[in-house]
């Protein structure tokens, strides 16, 4: 399987400012973990596409899987490092639709209602995947089963969990969190942590 190690944690100041390292990842999220049925899973890729898809749990298993280790980093000041995740890369969905030349920026749409935008590259990067494995074995339902956005490079709000939706925009647009005093981006070493 390919294997990605992301380049955050190569950097001389890998722990990022104002951050401090746990040794597990804590759960944090706006309520319990969605109920659900893989069978009745579906992943919707829409907006700026030419012809959206829905896809089944059977199609993502067929994606080619990667797995992922990335540092994680909360923007309440808890960093992780070394996580190991397996999933399949952001470059799978471009061999599924033709994404628009107008598409500037990414909403994801969970289970939960929860939402989160990212710009489309920092969202189309080398190591931002969508993982259903964590260390090995099925995401557990609370770090967001069965589907989770990783963005190595971005505070973790923005690695949404519980994902059932891709939607691609002409412009940014903030998600949830971003809608109540988050920072629209979200860089860890620019302390971009609220916008105010
Ligand atoms: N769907 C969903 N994704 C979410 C959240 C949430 O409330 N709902 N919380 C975010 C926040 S603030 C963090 S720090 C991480 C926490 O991931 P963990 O619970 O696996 O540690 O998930 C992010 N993704
Ligand atoms: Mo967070």
């Amino acid at each position: 399987m390919r294997r990605i190690v992301s380049p955050i944690n190569f950097r001389p100041d890998r722990l990022p400012p104002g951050q401090h390292w746990t040794d597990k990842l804590i759960i944090l999220g706006i309520s319990d973990p969605p109920e659900l049925d893989l069978s009745q899973y579906r992943l919707k890729i829409f907006g700026e596409v030419e012809k959206p898809v829905v896809l089944t749990w059977e199609d993502i298993m067929d994606l080619e899987p990667v797995e992922l280790v990335a540092d994680f980093h909360c923007v309440t000041r808890w960093s992780c490092k070394d996580v190991v995740w397996q999933g399949f890369h952001v470059d799978e969905i471009k061999k599924l639709v033709n994404i628009k030349p107008t598409a500037k920026s990414v909403m994801i749409h969970s289970l939960d209602g929860y939402t989160t935008n990212i710009p489309i590259e920092y969202f189309f990067d080398e190591d931002v995947i969508f993982a259903y494995k964590l260390f090995g074995k099925p995401i557990p339902p609370d770090n967001g089963y069965p589907l989770r956005l990783i963005v190595p490079k971005l505070y973790s709000w923005k690695s949404a969990k519980f994902v059932a939706g891709i939607e691609f925009m002409p412009e940014d647009r903030p998600g949830f969190w971003e809608m109540r005093g988050y920072h629209i981006l979200g860089d860890p070493w620019k302390e971009q942590r609220y916008s105010y």
